[in-house]
């Protein structure tokens, strides 16, 4: 088949995988896939996005297909591949279905020193890996499709797409629900992308419900919010008999360490791949659970009460950090119906430590496959982009915000969604200060291998890309964000990183009592 016709092919295919959104990178090889995916966006049939750069053009597929539909991304070949990796494992590793469309020399200059020509089968380690148009089709998780394109690779033609039949979603056989009796003193664990189901089974039975941000199920009124805490108290932690767990949680180490443990019951819905530690024997995984009963309400009261003394030790000893007061600010600033994308390093965790669980509907992720600072801000736009929200924040580090800052290379002809991205500016990565590497012993060190400061003039940055872009002092951050951008705008809040290990400490402390 000619270039032409397998470009005709492909869009047609896509279609017919209920393709709305794809992403493209400009190259020569892949020339007729541009020109195919461009015909297919002037005639309505779809919405192309063009990114130069393509480990950016891989994130922005990544937060449109967070809405669970196939989105392709497509480049020339060489070492255009090679930048859709970091977008490519995080699809892997949270089953996002990405499809990367790479442009590849015929079969007869592989192995030759022809230009930009690699090895370029099976280039993604453990993700599916197509060479032919008519085997792609909705999935669960990322696919790789390497077309061998041949010369003529352009012809001037009036590009025609036959609508086929649609190609059905994967069928998922699950397992039957296991029943849960409600005897045991049993907590649910809601890691990331779990869903509503752990607060539905939470609610049902009358469990503490334990979830992070981005588990889709932090709401309502069993929810714990100060669970990390609270995991250190003996007279809470060690009457746990059984964790019901869901998704993937890494957020803390108390939660790890539950799951670690090796003398309760622990069921988890789904397999090694999203639980956190090696299984030991007491670990059961299930497809699904289901309640049965209702628990002694005065383990939930336990809990509960433990909760509120808690949130207000915090509040005590946080009296105005600034930090978490943009943590607590970009929270409420998103209601129902709204959008939030929260970047890796301290700000989940400082939204998990002070945010609240509202009981609205709204739409809380991150990439939590992998927990990379790279590729947030293109996530971000994608998310933005494929829903139609009421409001979209993006909060992030400074580092996270200059690791994907080429995010913000947007071609005057593509979408761009109204979205707000709030960076938290400690110059530098703050976490580091919490974890081991900030004790004295390694202070000598620590500032230029670890927390890396930039003085980057986010500013400037901006101005070159053409973003508009405010900095603003954290007391002003809440008016800041009354009223939506129209496009994207940058929202610098400056805080000092200093004194945030002696902080944390203090708070999990006054937490504890
Ligand atoms: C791609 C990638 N490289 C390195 C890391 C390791 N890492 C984790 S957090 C972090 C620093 C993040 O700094 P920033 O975004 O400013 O957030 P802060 O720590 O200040 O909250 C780094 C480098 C990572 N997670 N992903």
């Amino acid at each position: 088949m000619n270039a032409v016709a397998t470009a005709t092919r492909l869009v047609e295919r896509l279609l017919a995988c209920g393709v709305n959104d794809a992403v493209l990178s400009p190259g020569s090889r892949s020339g007729p896939l541009a020109l195919a995916l461009h015909a297919a966006d002037v005639q309505g049939l779809l919405r192309l996005h063009v990114r130069v750069d393509e480990r950016e053009a891989a994130f922005l597929a990544l937060g449109l297909a967070k809405s669970g539909r196939l989105v392709p991304v497509v480049t020339t070949s060489g070492t255009a591949v090679a930048n859709l990796h970091p977008a490519m494992l995080e699809a892997l590793h949270t089953g996002v279905p990405v499809l990367a469309v790479t442009a590849d020399r015929p079969a007869r200059l592989r192995g030759t020193g022809a230009n930009q020509t690699t090895e370029q089968r099976g280039f993604f380690a453990g993700v599916r890996f197509l060479t032919a148009v008519d085997e792609i089709a909705p999935a669960h998780g990322p696919t790789h499709l390497n077309l061998e394109l041949d010369e003529p690779l352009i012809e001037a033609v009036d590009w025609e797409f036959a609508l086929a039949e649609p190609v059905p979603p994967p069928e998922q056989v699950a397992e039957p629900a296991v029943v849960m009796d409600c005897l045991a003193d049993t907590v649910v664990l809601a890691g990331d992308r779990s869903g509503k189901a752990p607060r539905e089974l939470a609610e049902a039975i009358g469990w503490p419900l334990l979830a992070e941000p981005t588990s889709g199920s932090r709401g309502g009124s069993h929810a714990v919010t100060t669970y990390r805490a609270l995991l250190g108290r003996p007279e809470l932690a060690g009457r746990i008999a059984r964790v019901v767990s869901f998704g993937h949680a890494t957020l803390s180490r108390p939660v790890t360490a539950l799951l670690a443990r090796a003398d309760i019951d622990i069921v988890h819905v789904g397999d090694q791949s999203t639980f956190p530690v090696p299984a030991g024997a007491n670990v059961t995984f299930v497809d699904a659970v289901r309640a049965d009963g209702s628990a002694d309400p005065a383990w939930l009261d336990l809990w509960r009460s433990a909760d509120a003394s808690a949130v207000a030790a915090i509040d005590a000893e946080l009296d105005g950090t600034a930090a978490y007061d943009v943590a607590r600010t970009v929270d409420t600033a998103v209601t129902g119906g709204g959008l939030l994308v929260i970047g890796s390093s301290n700000p989940i965790r400082d939204l998990d430590l002070v945010g609240s669980a509202p009981d609205v509907e709204r739409t809380v992720m991150g990439n939590r496959g992998l927990a990379g600072i790279d590729g947030l801000l293109s996530t971000a736009i994608g998310a933005a982009l494929a829903g139609s929200f009421t409001r979209s924040i993006a909060y992030v580090g400074d580092l996270t915000f200059l690791h994907g800052s080429n995010g913000l290379l947007i071609g005057p002809h593509e979408p761009r969604p109204d979205l707000t991205i709030v960076v938290v500016n400690d110059d530098g990565g703050s976490i580091f200060a919490t974890l081991e590497q900030g004790a004295e012993d390694y202070a000598d060190a620590f500032e230029r291998v670890y927390a890396t400061p930039t003085g980057a003039d986010l500013a400037a940055l901006c101005t070159g890309y053409r973003i508009a872009h405010r900095r603003i002092a954290p007391g002003d951050l809440a008016a800041a964000l009354e009223v939506p951008p129209k496009g994207i705008e940058v929202i610098e809040v400056p805080v000092d990183r200093q004194g945030r290990r002696s902080l944390e400490a203090r708070l999990m402390e006054a937490a504890r009592i």
